[in-house]
């Protein structure tokens, strides 16, 4: 199926995977899913887009040719060179409906299913990189994934925080969605979601971008209303002005920690609680918002 239908194939690798692998589980709820069904989207590596993100995201974010050339670097006596194609393989893991739910009645900091999907959704992320890695290596292809490297860095700028490998930036070149007010990302599954990426130099077709600007899925945006995030940010890092990452992050790592360490804190796990407020309780926790059209009756 490689051979005649590659991304057909690639696709199936990753459902495959996240439905099967024991690592998609929360233990501490019974074994459920941390992630349904991914979304998967290829974007061109050599697409303007990468070069725009050297602005956009950070002058270091790396292109996709440049992940495989350090990666190239790294390795002594490689057998494959070949850089004539570079494809990005983007996937999307919608978190658990019930997590959903459940984060959507927090006030203060997250839940403990919010908190779990945090961290093992990370933990899973990484194994679904690597398996999808040694189906390609095995196949005979390059396959890296940017943010499990050494040289993947987060850097303090003028933006706040940037990466030299976004995500969202990856995802939103392979078709799967745009940014919002919070900076989340809604794809057709909505923005209550983790996502990650591999690059290869496998030869895929790129997935259309059903978009024309990256803000597009927004309700705030295409209608001037909504909102609805900037009531759900317990440390009013949301306004109308955007997303402030730096109140977003001193929420994350100091205003929610006595929160977190109190009673509501029983059984939860990392450095940080997660919050994630803003991705749930909002109209496009779980999908694209919908518009409300209204129909003037003509009379006569
Ligand atoms: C650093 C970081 C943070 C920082 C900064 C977040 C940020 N917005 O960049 C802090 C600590 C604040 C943070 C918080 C959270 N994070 Co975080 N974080 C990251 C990390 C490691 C790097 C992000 C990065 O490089 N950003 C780059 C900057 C430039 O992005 P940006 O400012 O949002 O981009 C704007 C500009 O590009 C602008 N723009 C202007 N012109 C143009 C033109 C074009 C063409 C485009 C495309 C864009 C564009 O539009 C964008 C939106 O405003 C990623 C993992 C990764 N490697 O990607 C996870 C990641 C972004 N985080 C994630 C999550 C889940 C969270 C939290 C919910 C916490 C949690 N774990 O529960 C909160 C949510 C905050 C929020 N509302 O977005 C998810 C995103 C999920 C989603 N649904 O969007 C990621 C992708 C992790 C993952 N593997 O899934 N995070
Ligand atoms: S809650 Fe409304 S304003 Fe906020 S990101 Fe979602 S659609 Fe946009
Ligand atoms: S993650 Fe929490 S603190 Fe950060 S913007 Fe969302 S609701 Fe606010």
């Amino acid at each position: 199926m490689l051979d005649t239908d590659p991304e057909g194939f690639i696709e199936r690798v990753i459902i495959d995977y996240a439905r099967s692998s024991p690592l998609n589980g929360l233990d501490g709820f019974g074994n459920e899913p941390i992630f349904g069904e991914p979304l998967v989207g290829i974007a061109d590596g050599d697409d303007y887009l990468f070069k725009e993100y050297k602005n956009v995201v950070h002058e270091n974010h790396l292109l996709p040719r440049e992940v495989l050339e350090l990666h190239l670097a790294e390795k002594e006596n490689n057998e494959i060179t070949n850089l004539e194609n570079v494809s990005v393989i983007s996937f999307v893991l919608p978190i658990n409906r019930q997590t959903i739910k459940v984060n959507a009645r927090e006030k203060e900091g997250p839940s403990l299913r919010w908190n779990h999907t945090r961290w093992k959704g990370q933990v899973f992320i990484d194994e679904i990189s690597n398996y999808l890695i040694s189906v390609l290596e095995t196949r005979g292809y390059l396959a890296v994934a940017p943010e499990l490297k050494p040289f993947f860095k987060i850097f303090m700028s003028s933006n706040g925080l940037s990466s030299n490998w976004s995500q969202r930036h990856a995802a939103y070149v392979a078709g799967l969605g745009t940014f919002s007010l919070n900076d989340g990302f809604i794809t057709s599954k909505g923005l209550a979601m983790r996502c990650g990426s591999v690059v290869t130099n496998l030869k895929l077709q790129s997935s259309f971008r059903a978009y024309i600007n990256h803000l597009e899925n927004c309700l705030f945006y295409t209608t001037g209303k909504c909102g609805k995030c900037i009531r759900r940010c317990p440390g009013g890092a949301i306004s109308e002005k955007g997303h402030d990452k730096l109140k977003c992050l001193e929420m994350l790592f100091e205003k929610q920690k006595p929160w977190i360490d109190g009673v509501h804190g029983q059984g939860f796990i990392g450095n940080y609680g997660g919050c994630g407020l803003c991705q749930t309780g909002v109209p496009c926790a779980t999908r694209i918002p919908v518009r409300k059209v209204t129909v003037k009756k003509s009379v006569g």
